[in-house]
C-alpha cells in the first residue's frame, strides 16, 4: 500500500523531456562527477516515468488492463520503481564536493589572460594555421581540474549502472508480452480491430518505453571505459548513414532469402550522397529500415512468387534537406489498397501471431523473422518520432509502396512524452 501511495505521488510530477543535443552536450568528455550527476537526474526522472506508465496500466478501456500479460508488465514496472525509490539517494557531501569543483573551475576559467599564441615557439606554419594551436582548455588543463574524484564517486556510479541495467533487462520482452495481452483482449472482446483509446495508449507506452530504455542506455555506454571515437555514447556524431543502412539492406535481404529460400533475392541498390553531417543512434536507424526493408521484400517476394528468376529492384535514396535527412525505400510489390493503408499503423490488426507467453518469458523481442505486418511499422514510427523525426507511406495500388523515412537534424527537438 505504501507502494502504491508512492507510485501515486510520483506520477503527479511531470516528466522531464531531454533532447539529442542535450544528451551529446552532456555526455562528452565525461567524468565521475558529470556521470554522478547524471546519475542523480536518472534516479529523479526513471521513477516518475515509471510511475506514469503504472497509473496508465491501471485505468486501460474496456477491461484491457485485466488481462493477464498486462498485469504481469504492470508488475515489471512496479518492480523497477520499487528499486529505483529505494536506490540510495546521491549524498549531500558529495554534490558538494562538485559544487566547490565547478565553483573553483569558473574562477579559474575567469583569471585566464586573452590566448597570446607564442610566436617565438611557433614554426611559421603554425601562425599561418591558427586552428593548429591547441584549444584554451588543453592548454590550461581545466578537464583535468576535475577528473580525480574520491573513490565513492565510481562506487556510486558503478552501482546505480547495475541497478538500471538489471531494470532494463527486466522489461526486454515488455513488447511480445503487451501483444499477447492484446492478443488475450481481442479473445475477450471478440473483435479483430483495435479501438482508438487502446490504439493511443499503446503509442504512448510503446514511446515513453523508448525513451526510457534511451536513458538507461546512454547512461550505461558513458559509463563504459571509453566511447568509441565518434561516438557519445550510444549517440554516433558523425554517423555513417550509408554503413548503417548497407547493414540493414544486408540483414534483410539474408532473413528474406532464409525465410522463403529463394535462390535469387530481389536486389536492393542505395543511393546516398557522400559526407552527410548527422547525429543519430545508429541502433534506431537500422532498426527503422530493417522493418521497412522486411516489408518491401515480402511484398515484392509475395507478387511475383518464391520461384521468379528475377525480381523488380527495390531503391534506397537519401537526401539531405538542411532540415531533415530523407531516406526513401521505394518497392514494385504491388502496393496498398488506400482503404488499407490506415490499418497498417495498428497494433491490432496483424496477420502474424504473436509469440506466446512460453517464447516471451526467453526471447527478447524483435526476433520473429520477417513477420508480417507486426509492431514492425508502428514501433518504427515511434522511433523516427521519437528524435523529432517521422515516417510516412504513400501506396499506388497495382505498382508499390513509398516509404518516407524522415529524420530530424535539428537535434534540439525534446523527447515527445505524450
Ligand atoms: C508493401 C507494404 C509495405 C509496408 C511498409 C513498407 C513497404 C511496404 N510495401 O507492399
Amino acid at each position: 500500500k505504501r507502494l502504491t501511495d508512492s507510485i501515486a505521488h510520483y506520477a503527479k510530477f511531470p516528466q522531464t523531456g531531454v533532447s539529442l543535443r542535450q544528451m551529446v552536450e552532456f555526455g562528452q568528455n565525461p567524468n565521475q562527477g558529470t556521470l554522478l550527476k547524471a546519475a542523480q537526474f536518472l534516479h529523479d526522472e526513471l521513477p516518475i516515468r515509471l510511475a506514469h506508465r503504472v497509473v496508465e496500466l491501471d485505468n486501460l478501456p474496456n477491461n484491457l488492463d485485466k488481462m493477464p500479460s498486462i498485469q504481469r508488465v504492470k508488475r515489471w514496472y512496479i518492480e523497477s520503481f520499487n528499486d529505483l525509490v529505494n536506490f540510495p539517494r546521491v549524498p549531500e557531501k558529495m554534490l558538494q564536493y562538485i559544487r566547490i569543483d565547478e565553483e573553483h573551475r569558473n574562477a579559474t576559467l575567469q583569471k585566464i589572460p586573452e590566448a597570446k599564441p607564442n610566436h617565438s615557439l611557433s614554426t611559421p606554419e603554425a601562425i599561418r594555421t591558427p586552428n593548429s594551436l591547441p584549444s584554451l582548455s588543453k592548454r590550461y588543463h581545466f578537464k583535468t581540474l576535475s577528473t580525480d574524484f574520491p573513490p565513492e564517486f565510481s562506487e556510486y556510479n558503478k552501482r546505480f549502472v547495475n541497478c538500471i541495467e538489471h531494470i532494463k533487462r527486466r522489461h526486454d520482452s515488455v513488447v511480445s508480452t503487451v501483444a499477447q495481452g492484446i492478443n488475450e483482449y481481442k479473445k475477450h472482446i471478440g473483435v479483430n480491430l483495435i479501438d482508438d483509446r487502446a490504439q493511443m495508449f499503446l503509442d504512448r507506452f510503446y514511446l515513453s518505453r523508448i525513451g526510457i530504455r534511451m536513458l538507461i542506455g546512454q547512461q550505461i555506454a558513458l559509463n563504459l571505459p571509453k566511447s568509441p571515437p565518434g561516438f557519445v555514447g550510444v549517440i554516433q556524431t558523425n554517423i555513417k548513414l550509408d554503413e548503417v543502412v548497407q547493414e540493414a539492406i544486408d540483414n534483410a535481404t539474408f532473413v528474406c532469402e532464409d525465410h522463403y529460400m529463394l535462390l535469387t533475392t530481389p536486389k536492393v541498390t542505395l543511393q546516398c550522397p557522400d559526407n552527410i553531417h548527422f547525429t543519430y543512434v545508429p541502433s534506431h536507424l537500422h532498426h527503422m529500415v530493417f522493418e521497412l526493408l522486411k516489408n518491401s521484400l515480402r511484398a515484392v517476394v509475395e507478387t511475383y512468387g518464391d520461384e521468379a528468376d528475377d525480381y523488380p529492384e527495390i531503391k534506397v535514396v537519401i537526401s539531405e534537406g538542411s532540415e531533415d535527412i530523407t531516406i526513401k525505400i521505394t518497392d514494385e510489390g504491388g502496393g496498398i489498397p488506400r482503404s488499407e493503408i490506415d490499418k497498417v499503423w495498428t497494433y491490432m490488426y496483424t496477420t502474424a501471431d504473436a509469440p506466446s507467453v512460453e517464447d516471451s518469458l526467453y526471447k527478447s523481442d524483435f526476433k520473429a523473422p520477417l513477420a508480417g505486418f507486426g509492431y514492425g511499422l508502428p514501433l518504427s514510427r515511434l522511433y523516427a518520432r521519437y528524435f523529432g523525426g517521422d515516417l510516412r507511406l504513400v501506396s499506388m495500388e497495382g505498382r508499390g509502396t513509398d516509404a518516407y523515412l524522415h529524420l530530424s537534424r535539428l537535434s534540439n527537438s525534446e523527447e515527445p512524452l505524450a
